[in-house]
């Protein structure tokens, strides 16, 4: 914005949706433009879950950037309801960003993997907004000729507004691609004042932190069936204080996030406490309990519950 936080008659303001398959760096884009970590980012598929806002207002537009789960072939109740906000998303965008894992898109010859692109295609067809093919993790392509074939492959799947090779880790491209996002959006007045990030309580950054430090920390199917939310949150004097509830599926999933001794909660206490008093600014006591709720992910009540 303009030092006077006059708007100028050009201004523009809209939504634009990230979307694409696990992985391809959704998240990781978002946080680049905010300058912040807003959505929670892990090296697994899988990791968002809800859609997360992330405002970006600069002197000519505000940006409301939806982040979005990996479009999947939903096998429960809980990925039915991850691509659900995945589609609403694109549904309620202004404009659509399709993030494409370039280095594996060129591999396997192909933009998406499994049986989305067609469906994905016409979903986006259907909604007739416009859409941006974004070519990620061009860091990992070493030699840049490679990403010809793709580019072309890319502008003849569909017709995207433009295909723009970006890393999103580098903060490579993303001016270009944010010069080709603005004047898609519709003219008005910011929703937004110009500094807030996201419009999100602090609650759920605290859940997603502490959902991120087990994605990290834990391998195959525990971090999957593993939600957290938080049962209490007090300021105090000194320090906040907020308990989160862990649930997992199944007594073996609890013993190993509690681990021999406790040292297994323990370490993920200490690292998301580390990322809460970074992100809140304040000291805080992170107090974790984990809990049994057989077969949440595939119960409909429970997923609502859980705020999907
Ligand atoms: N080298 C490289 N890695 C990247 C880039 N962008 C994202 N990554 C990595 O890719 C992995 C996935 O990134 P995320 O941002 O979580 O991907 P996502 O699309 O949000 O994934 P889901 O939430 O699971 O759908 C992480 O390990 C990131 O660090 C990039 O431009 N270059
Ligand atoms: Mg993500």
């Amino acid at each position: 914005m303009t030092e006077d936080h006059t708007i100028q008659p050009d201004f523009r303001c809209g939504y634009a949706a990230l979307i694409g398959a696990p992985n391809a760096g959704k998240s990781t884009l978002m946080n680049t433009i905010l300058g912040m970590k807003i959505s929670i980012v892990t090296a697994k598929p899988q990791t968002t879950r809800k859609r997360v806002l992330g405002f970006h207002t600069g002197d000519h537009h505000q940006i409301i950037f939806i982040d979005t789960p990996g479009l999947i072939q939903p096998r429960y109740e809980l990925q039915t309801s991850m691509v659900n906000a995945a589609h609403s998303a694109i549904t309620d965008a202004d404009a659509c960003c399709l993030l494409v894992d370039a280095p594996r898109a060129i591999e396997t010859e192909r933009m998406l993997p499994g049986e989305l692109p067609g469906e994905l295609l016409d979903l986006l067809r259907e909604t007739r907004r416009p859409v941006l093919a974004l070519l990620n993790k061009t860091d990992l392509v070493p030699n840049k000729g490679q990403l010809l074939p793709l580019i072309e492959r890319t502008v003849a799947a569909y017709p995207f507004e433009a295909v723009i090779p970006i890393s999103a880790l580098n903060n490579d491209g993303i001016d270009t691609f944010l010069s080709a996002l603005g004047p898609l959006l519709p003219p008005g007045p910011p929703l937004y004042p110009p500094d807030l990030l996201s419009d999100q309580p602090e609650r759920f950054f605290v859940a997603e932190i502490i959902r991120e430090k087990i994605f990290e920390q834990f391998r195959q199917e525990v971090p999957y069936a593993t939600d957290v939310y938080i049962i209490e949150y007090r300021e105090e004097e000194t320090r906040d204080y907020i308990a989160a509830e862990i649930i997992v599926e199944r007594e073996s999933q609890k013993r190993i996030l509690i681990g021999k001794g406790g040292e297994a909660i323990k370490r993920i206490g200490m690292s998301a406490r580390e990322d809460v008093e970074r992100f809140l600014d304040r000291p805080v006591y992170l107090d974790l309990h984990v809990r049994i709720r057989e077969g949440w992910r595939d119960n409909a009540a429970w997923i609502r519950r859980l705020g999907y």
